[in-house]
């Protein structure tokens, strides 16, 4: 690893905002590419908060300050992470589900779809089933993302898919789910339209999907 991609992954795991921050400049100032910096260096930095979480080296305050160093270093990032967006291809409503309040995951599925071109609208974390319902509603979105981090919240997934049938709009958007422990097999078990097990492929398993 270059050093500074090792010096934004140390930032991450010490939650140095401004470290990282700085280091994510000088590494696109240095020519690095934005997938690179968010790969090799970011991702792979809660990677290793995760690890350490379940060593017990690390507790919930260590996580949230290394989730905020990322975010800070994420702020960075965007402009060159959406660099690729033109036009609008379609509108996806995204969201973290009810009792889930981890939302890096999501932003950067959201970020690389508005990249692509896509509309977004995001619903934040810990967010209902009738919210769901009701965005579609008001949003008229083509692709309906959802996102769990937690198996304790993976249900209510399935919940959201019931409650869009319930409300007869499920032939008017497509669901697309993702989140670490979430998997294909699941997606098709509770009726979703497609998973993705990472941000840049969910943008290809949303062209995929509208160009049905
Ligand atoms: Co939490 N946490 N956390 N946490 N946390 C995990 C998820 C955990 C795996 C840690 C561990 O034990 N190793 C574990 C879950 C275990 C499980 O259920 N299987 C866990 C736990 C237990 C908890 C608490 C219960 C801890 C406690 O309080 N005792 C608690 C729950 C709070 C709640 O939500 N109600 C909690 C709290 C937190 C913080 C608030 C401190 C913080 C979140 C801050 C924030 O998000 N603003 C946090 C963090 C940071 C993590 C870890 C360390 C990192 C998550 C992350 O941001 N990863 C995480 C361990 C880990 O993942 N290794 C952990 C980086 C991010 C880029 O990856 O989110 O996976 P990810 O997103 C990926 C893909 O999953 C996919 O694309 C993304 C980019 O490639 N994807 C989608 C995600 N959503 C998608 C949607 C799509 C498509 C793809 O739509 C189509």
């Amino acid at each position: 690893m270059s050093t500074v991609l090792e010096n934004i992954f140390n930032g991450i795991l010490d939650g140095a905002q401004d470290k990282v921050t700085a280091e994510v400049e000088t590494a696109l100032n240095t020519g690095l590419d934005a997938a690179t910096i968010l790969n090799d260096g970011m991702i792979a930095a809660m990677a290793e908060v995760g690890r350490r979480f379940e060593i017990g080296d690390f507790y919930v305050p260590e996580m949230l300050i290394s989730a905020r160093a990322m975010q800070a270093g994420l702020a960075v990032l965007r402009p060159r992470l959406e660099q690729s967006g033109v036009k609008t291809r379609g509108k996806v409503v995204i969201g973290t589900v009810k009792g889930d309040l981890h939302d890096i995951g999501k932003n950067l599925v959201s970020m690389m779809l508005e990249g692509a071109g896509y509309e977004i609208k995001n619903l934040g974390t810990d967010v209902s089933a009738e919210a769901f319902v009701n965005a579609i509603i008001t949003e008229k979105p083509d692709i309906l993302a959802l996102s769990a981090l937690l198996t304790t919240t993976m249900p209510s997934m399935k919940q959201i898919i019931e409650a869009v049938q319930a409300a007869g709009l499920r032939n008017q958007v497509k669901i697309i789910i993702g989140g670490a422990p979430v998997t294909e097999t699941y997606a098709q078990q509770i009726g979703a339209d497609g998973y993705s097990p990472d941000a840049s492929r969910a943008v290809s398993l949303a062209e995929a999907l509208l160009k049905k």
